[in-house]
């Protein structure tokens, strides 16, 4: 298997230094989770496994140097830079990326800027990063996209590699509510759900996050799912959840590790008889620094005995400078962290130890280590990995005080949960932290390490991968069979052959599109036109749910047979309208009252009544309200009719009653049994067309069904507008 995968950044940042161009391995919760998984593939004895990173180097190199730049880091890292000039990448990464989706997916809509210039570069950078990958894609590939900086690019990706391609994504940070995520511009929200759809598979860290993205699918495309799994386009796709782990034996294992424990003693040293609570996080709003410290400084206020026998060491990594609120968040915590050192300190002793730099790896573990609390308080995190490499890190003795609002408590409830803008809460959490018993403490971090160190990041991983190749096995399940060329100049070939033809064509959704009302989907002229040539050279039947006067004003001209109400009505050729069914009415009055009530409840919703059946359509209804009023509905209806020939049947936005004997395929068993037909055709769009699919199934007969669902029809076809291309093409052939 090859794997590509695709970030905004790379593994590392390329940067000018003395002795040329200088590789800098970058740090971040992804860079570090994938890398952990690529070195535990290169050194397993897993064979044919190769990979390609594609991301963005960090800075731009200039048009004459990428090629030789490109070939060899390809060569040397398996990464494939994207090049992108620098002003370009700043209006991507620090607009669009960091100034409109992570403000807003971290529920701060009023830092939320919505600039259309930064949207459409957005949607230019994510083209320039699908085309990086589609330079080195084939199509066994694997294709993995991360995090809110490429949400365009799987469904472009798509669109080039068709239906085959093997594409997922995951999301690092939260997905928010529908009612916060519609805050977006409509165009714009639509599309970022349209771009995430090009993949099989879209993973998210909790399953509140799926649930959000999946209602905002349902209410901004209005597409169903059904335990997270959904058709689209004629694909399956999976929305689930993977709380993405670290690596944990790298943490675990470096207690032993020299360096770590050479800094373990040196702060052993320089804080004796201090209790120690440690914070690490990027500066960024969302991480909740200044309600942090605002419990610390409450804590030091209300439990002076903890003067001089506590220290908070807090690690903030520079991040987004360039972005405004980053550069006021850093006054403010520099603010506050003067003012409690101020406040508190001594000549002796400062109650905060401040850093503000990426610190090494080993520093970093060893501080882990030695704490006695982590104090983990973002206000929105997707996940936040520092949680979990505190608890790899510690072997016995830890309390993790953790926001509610991070990702990670949904898995690690043993922590000392708390509300992050409840500063007296956190601020009673640190006092229990220190002050719990130490068995208690083990056992908690004891049952908390056994979790994260079995869900790890290769096993997420590899869960992800598996879930994606599963995808795309209920993909080819899905049964479908899309006609292609060759069956279409088959098609023709037999039609021109033959002596005797037949045309079954459905109206909506096969001829023309659905409206708001039905009344208003007229066939237009080049529709009437076609169909007129296609009556001379063969019997042509509209078999339509439509009622006889519908069918009667707009097709008559062309000289069709109709079939009006599913069947249960026929107008030969130059006749007059028959009835071909026994069926009593005497339910409809009765019935019609149920059907009333329901539409009252359902506001968008209208009943259409025809003589042998009531439907109600709720195509225009809020979809949520809809899908409940209808599941209630369709059980009393079910429950009313079980003594009586009618059966209920569930269309597309519409529920319909009918009695038993009223279907398609009398249309069907109408004309064949008359006579020898060396050609039939029948196309349709759904459940209403099956049994004429059936019907025609043993007999030697062309059926197709439009869009992408599993049928009894031969073949499936895409759109409307491929049906009337290949019945313009019939037409012609028949000339
Ligand atoms: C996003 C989501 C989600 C930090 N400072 C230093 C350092 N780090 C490393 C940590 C950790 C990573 O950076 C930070 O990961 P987080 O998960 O805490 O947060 P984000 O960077 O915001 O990541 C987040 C994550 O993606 C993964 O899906 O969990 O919710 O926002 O690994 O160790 N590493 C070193 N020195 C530092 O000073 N060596």
């Amino acid at each position: 298997m090859r794997l590509l995968i695709a970030s905004n950044r790379l593994p590392f940042s390329v940067s000018r230094g003395e002795g040329g161009i200088e590789l800098k391995p970058s740090s971040g919760g992804l860079v570090s989770g994938i890398s952990s998984y690529l070195d535990f593939m290169r050194n397993s004895t897993v064979k044919d496994f190769e990979y390609l990173w594609i991301g963005w180097p960090g800075s731009y190199i200039e048009n004459e140097l990428q090629n030789e730049f490109s070939r060899k880091i390809s060569s040397q890292h398996g990464v494939v830079p994207v090049f992108i000039p620098d002003k370009e990448m700043d209006d991507f990464y620090l607009g669009f990326c960091n100034s409109t989706i992570w403000p807003l997916f971290h529920y701060f809509p009023t830092l939320t800027r919505f600039d259309r210039e930064q949207w459409e570069t957005y949607k230019k950078i994510n083209s320039a990063f699908a085309e990086a990958v589609l330079k080195v894609a084939s199509y066994d590939d694997v294709i993995w996209i991360h995090d809110y900086h490429l949400m365009l690019v799987p469904a472009m990706l798509r669109e080039k590699l068709g239906e085959k391609a093997k594409i997922g994504f995951f999301l690092h940070i939260p997905f928010p509510s529908f009612e916060v995520y519609r805050i977006m511009p409509s165009v714009w929200r639509e599309e970022i759900l349209k771009g995430l759809l090009g993949c099989d598979l879209i993973g998210f860290h909790t399953n509140e996050y799926a649930h959000s993205f999946l209602r905002s699918l349902l209410r901004i495309l209005g597409l169903p799912h059904n335990l997270g799994r959904l058709e689209y386009g004629n694909r399956h796709i999976k929305v689930d959840t993977f709380p993405m782990g670290i690596d944990f034996s790298k943490f675990d294992s470096a207690l032993g590790n020299r360096k770590v424990m050479e800094s373990l003693s040196f702060l052993g040293d320089k804080l004796k008889g201090m209790r120690v609570i440690v914070s690490v996080d990027r500066l960024d709003y969302t991480k909740g620094v200044p309600n942090r410290l605002k419990a610390f400084r409450n804590f030091l206020k209300k439990n002076t005995e903890y003067i001089k026998k506590v220290v908070l060491i807090l690690v903030i990594v520079p991040s987004r400078i360039g972005v405004d609120q980053y550069q006021e968040m850093k006054n403010t915590l520099d603010k506050l962290i003067s003012d409690i050192n101020g406040e508190f300190g001594t000549i002796d002793w400062q109650p905060i130890i401040y850093q503000y730099r990426h610190i090494p790896f080993e520093e970093l573990v060893a501080l882990y280590s030695h704490a006695d609390v982590a104090l983990i308080t973002p206000l929105r995190d997707g996940m936040n990995l520092v949680a979990k490499e505190y608890l790899a890190s510690k072997r016995a003795g830890g309390a993790l005080i953790l926001s509610e609002m991070a990702g990670a408590a949904k898995e690690l409830p043993e922590a000392f949960i708390i509300n992050p803008n409840d500063i007296d809460e956190i601020s009673d959490a640190i006092k229990r932290a220190l002050e719990t018993d130490k068995p208690e403490l083990d056992r908690n971090l004891f049952i908390m390490r056994e979790r994260i160190s079995y869900y790890n990041v290769l096993q997420w991983v590899k869960d992800f991968l598996k879930a994606l190749e599963k995808s795309r096995e209920e993909t080819g399940k899905l049964g479908v069979k899309l006609i292609n060329k060759d069956d279409k100049a088959r098609m023709i070939r037999d039609f021109q052959k033959a002596e005797k033809r037949i045309i079954f064509l459905d109206y909506d959704g096969t001829l023309a599109p659905f409206e708001k009302r039905p009344s208003s989907a007229v066939p237009d002229p080049q529709l009437l036109q076609l169909l007129s040539v296609l009556s001379t050279l063969s019997q042509l039947c509209i078999v339509s749910g439509r009622d006889s006067a519908f069918l009667d004003k707009y097709f008559h001209s062309t000289g069709a047979h109709l079939f009006a109400e599913h069947g249960a009505l026929l107008k030969e050729k130059n006749g007059s309208w028959q009835v071909l069914t026994q069926s009593d009415t005497g339910w409809k009055k009765q019935m019609m009252e149920m059907f009333k009530s329901c539409c009252a409840r359902l506001p968008s919703s209208f009943v259409e009544e025809k003589s042998f059946s009531i439907a109600l359509h709720h195509r225009n209804c809020d979809p949520e309200m809809a899908e409940l009023r209808i599941r209630e509905f369709v059980d009393d209806l079910v429950n009313y009719t079980s003594n009586l020939n009618l059966q209920v049947l569930q269309g597309n936005k519409v529920v319909e009653v009918r009695s038993y004997d009223i279907n398609k395929a009398n249309a069907g068993r109408h004309f064949l049994e008359k006579g020898d037909y060396d050609f039939i055709l029948s196309i349709g769009d759904d459940w209403t067309d099956e049994d004429l699919f059936q019907f025609l199934r043993d007999k030697n007969s062309w059926t197709l069904r439009v869009g992408l669902k599993p049928s009894a029809a031969k073949f499936n076809i895409l759109s409307i507008e491929q049906v009337r291309e290949m019945l313009g093409e019939i037409a012609n052939a028949g000339i």
